[in-house]
């Protein structure tokens, strides 16, 4: 038996709860364990692929569940399964489909079996992609697998705190929020503190005052590497000292215990989220000398790097022992009771992973018998149903078919009936082609489906509304449209915030925002610091709360600090939740050809490829980046839109129904029509191309010029092949590096647009060198592809095509 060697002082005392709800917490934690040991065999036995499960770290968690209300957030890791449980979260049935993979939102509604086990979320929204009332209903945002990637945003949840407690407007607040009165609650790893997502949103958090309270559940590794590798003075607290509020600094509030600790757990999380949630200070809680009873998780055992001594120390303080000793040290639970509590926890957790089971399997062999029975050849005797027979035998014989055996199973089968397996009353070939083709888009909902919001205020839902010019319409510099514009979406959208690096008092490095603090306030566009992953993550997490942020990332190049929460955050988290959340935020950026490596903002394949489930899109002026600005805002999915840089001092012509005009993203504009070669571009590239074309002109080359207008969507129409087949010749033009973006736009025209059967030449792309741009105009002119570079390209296009009348020049 364990043994306890801290005794229960007066002060802990008092906040020790009744026994009622001690002996209801142990229930919940010996369950909890239950199911991790029970959970491991499931993989090991190979009903789940993986698992990595929340024993060693119950005991805390049940502390951390009696402070969690209504309206608040959650944004943590893969060890919470204790909390999640004890909040009534998730229910027992629900960890194992998770195990599992059930695709069914009915019984697995955190991930509908799209991530690994014991990453955990409730549904925000409800079946039409709507906001549920988030005030009312308890809340976790979807986990990711990065660690320290829950944390830039739980900045953002536990801001939106702040900013609803000053808002006066209830079309704001409602359903989203009491008040302002919730707390964000974060959970850790010891070992993920390295990381700099931590140390980013923990100074972000001090500098903000915002209700954010951080659990680093500390068990002393990161797999197999100790403390002593992850964290200065091997102690996270100790090293967080200096942001420690004191009498003349707003900070932190730290609290410590030990994670075997009950009463002084209670009573730190009783105290740390009440001054928290009353007076908005972010609180950290350092929860040490946690264990791991199994190890880390299923891929492998921690007997190899442990030694024996930490084994049995581990065992010894194992939390769960610990508190049943405390328990019965101090007289609350006698032997029996808790052997009674004890084993109806295991005939409880056996049971609901046997419901779980069944839940999950039995429609899977409902199908497969489906599919035996309507694949019947018996009344053919060709030589194939021998074949058949045996594969189908094969399927019947399997005890637990996935759906993948099945498919599998009839796409060959498909292969083999003949047309004699058919008969006129019964044609198995049409038969099994329609019940596959059926299967086919049942099991695309399943795993290929949510990638973009299904909701009716999805994009493509929205159609142009045309900028309105008339005889008052005057030539302005673009960067006043866009102020313009802005000025009439904050005044339209109560729910819009922006924030970002010099956004706030200066109106933005572009003065795009001039005027605006002055007229609505610090609270809806403010200054952030220096910190490009947690503006991100800032957007996200007040997104998710009903916010609609504007995070402005100064110029595109600096994005790539932001790029990993996009990518593996707000990209996925409509296809993680299967609909079950969103993050509509604007991410606004400027780019394209400013100087040197870092400020030529041209690396576009660098995020196109990584953000599936984000828009980009890349206006050649300010009015078409006004109009995408106003789209997004009607929609709700989350944009990169990347203005030119060098067009905020270019003139255009100021539309009269500004904030009101949209741009449809993925509609390519024809900007001239041409006859010869098709020119296709997008953003500052465009002016170059315009150029190039009017040289070309000059020799009697006549260039259709595309501007795609946006890289994600991309011609949803397939209007580019559509000019190839007049011209029979194409160039794509861009200063992304070689193989970047203008191979991205090759392969969408010739593959999937089928271009390739109208092309007369070879394609072209002209592109930027692969080091990125050299600093000052020369250094441009021969990194950057210029408009003689793209005379050249259509050039010798045409020269190669007809050589006589377009002699060679260079
Ligand atoms: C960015 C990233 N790097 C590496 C991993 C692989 N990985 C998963 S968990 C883990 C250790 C985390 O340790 P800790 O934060 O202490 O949490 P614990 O599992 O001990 O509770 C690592 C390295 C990952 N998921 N993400
Ligand atoms: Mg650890």
């Amino acid at each position: 038996m364990a043994t306890k060697t801290i005794k229960t002082t007066a002060e802990i005392r008092t906040s020790i709860p009744d026994k009622k709800e001690i002996l209801n917490d142990y229930r919940i934690a010996f369950e909890s364990r239950q199911a991790s040991l029970l959970g491991r065999r499931e993989v090991l036995t190979g009903k789940g692929k993986f698992g990595i499960f929340g024993d060693g770290k119950e005991v805390p968690q049940l502390a951390m569940a009696k402070v969690f209300r209504e309206g608040d957030w959650r944004s943590g890791y893969y060890r919470d399964q204790t909390f999640m449980l004890a909040a009534n979260m998730m229910s027992l049935e629900e960890f194992f489909a998770q195990i599992y993979g059930d695709t069914d939102i009915a019984f697995n509604p955190g991930t509908a079996g799209r991530v690994m086990n014991n990453h955990f979320a409730t549904r925000s929204l409800d079946d039409q992609g709507n906001w549920k009332n988030l005030a009312t209903q308890k809340n976790s945002s979807a986990d990711i697998s990065p660690t320290a990637g829950q944390m830039p945003r739980l900045l953002g949840l536990a801001l939106a705190s702040k900013l609803f407690k000053q808002s006066k407007d209830s079309s704001v607040t409602k359903g989203f929020s009491a008040k302002g009165n919730e707390v964000a609650f974060g959970t850790i790893g010891d070992a993920s503190t390295s990381e700099g997502h931590f140390f980013e949103t923990i100074n972000a958090a001090g500098v903000l005052q915002v209700p954010m309270a951080i659990s680093v559940w500390d068990d002393g590794w990161g797999i197999s590497v100790p403390n002593k590798y992850q964290t200065t003075k091997q102690n996270i607290s100790e090293v967080l000292k200096g942001f420690e509020a004191d009498e003349n600094n707003a900070g932190y509030r730290i609290y410590r215990a030990k994670g075997w600790d009950y009463p002084t757990l209670v009573k730190i999380y009783r105290d740390g989220i009440e001054l928290c949630r009353k007076e908005h200070v972010p609180v950290l809680f350092h929860i040490t000398e946690l264990t791991q009873p199994q190890g880390h998780s299923t891929s492998g055992s921690h007997e190899r790097y442990k030694t024996k001594e930490q084994l049995a120390w581990e065992q010894e303080y194992d939390c769960i022992a610990q508190m049943r000793t405390w328990m019965e040290l101090e007289g609350i639970a006698s032997t029996g009771e808790l052997d009674e509590i004890e084993t109806n926890a295991i005939a409880r957790v056996k049971k609901a992973r046997k419901t779980a089971w069944e839940n999950y399997l039995n429609p899977i062999k409902a199908k497969r018998d489906e599919f035996l029975k309507m694949a019947d050849v018996t009344t053919c005797n060709c030589a194939k149903t021998q074949k058949i027979e045996a594969i189908k035998e094969d399927l019947r014989m399997i005890a637990e078919p996935i759906r993948k055996d099945i498919i599998s199973s009839a796409r060959k089968i498909l292969r083999l009936i003949c047309d004699s397996c058919s008969n006129p009353q019964n044609s198995l070939k049409i038969n099994v082609t329609a019940w596959l083709e059926q299967e086919m888009l049942d099991n695309a909902d399943r795993y290929n489906s949510y990638l973009y919001s299904n909701s009716e205020h999805r994009v493509d839902n929205l159609q142009s509304v045309a900028p309105v010019f008339d005889e008052k319409s005057v030539m302005v510099p673009g960067r006043e449209i866009l102020r313009d514009n802005f000025d009439a979406l904050m005044a339209k959208y109560p729910q819009l915030v922006v924030f970002g690096e010099d956004v706030g008092k200066i109106g933005g490095v572009n003065q795009t925002w001039e005027g605006l603090q002055e007229k609505y306030g610090e609270t809806r566009i403010f200054d952030t610091g220096i910190r490009e992953a947690t503006i991100i993550g800032q957007g996200i997490g007040m997104a998710m709360r009903g916010f609609r942020p504007i995070a402005e990332i100064q110029y595109f190049d600096y994005l790539l600090y932001g790029l990993q929460v996009i990518s593996d955050d707000l990209a996925t988290l409509q296809y993680r939740t299967k609909g079950g959340q969103k993050a509509p935020m604007i991410i606004s950026t400027r780019g394209h050809r400013l100087e040197g490596i870092w400020h030529s903002g041209s690396p576009l394949s660098m995020v196109i490829n990584s953000v599936r489930g984000v828009k980009v899109l890349v206006p050649r002026n300010m009015t078409q980046a006004a109009g995408f600005y106003n789209t997004m805002m009607a929609s709700d999915e989350p944009a990169i839109i990347i203005e030119p840089l060098n067009a905020y001092r270019l003139r255009e012509k100021r539309p009269s129904n500004i904030g009101e005009f949209l741009i449809e993203p993925g509609i390519p504009e024809i900007l001239r029509p041409g006859t010869d070669v098709t020119l296709v571009t997008y953003g500052s590239c465009v002016r170059i191309a315009e150029d190039a074309a009017d040289q070309l002109k000059g020799f009697g080359i006549s260039c259709e010029l595309i501007d795609v207008q946006s890289l994600i969507p991309f011609d949803v129409n397939h209007d580019i092949v559509k000019s190839l087949r007049k011209t029979n010749k194409i160039v794509f033009f861009d200063e992304d590096v070689p193989g970047g973006a203008t191979a991205f736009m090759m392969q969408k025209v010739l593959e999937e647009q089928n271009g390739y059967l109208y092309l007369d030449a070879p394609p072209r792309t002209v592109t930027g060198k692969a080091h990125r741009a050299a600093y000052s105009t020369d250094g441009d002119y021969f990194s950057n592809p210029n408009a003689e570079d793209v005379f050249d390209a259509v050039y010798n296009i045409m020269h190669d095509y007809q050589p006589e009348r377009y002699p060679k020049i260079f």
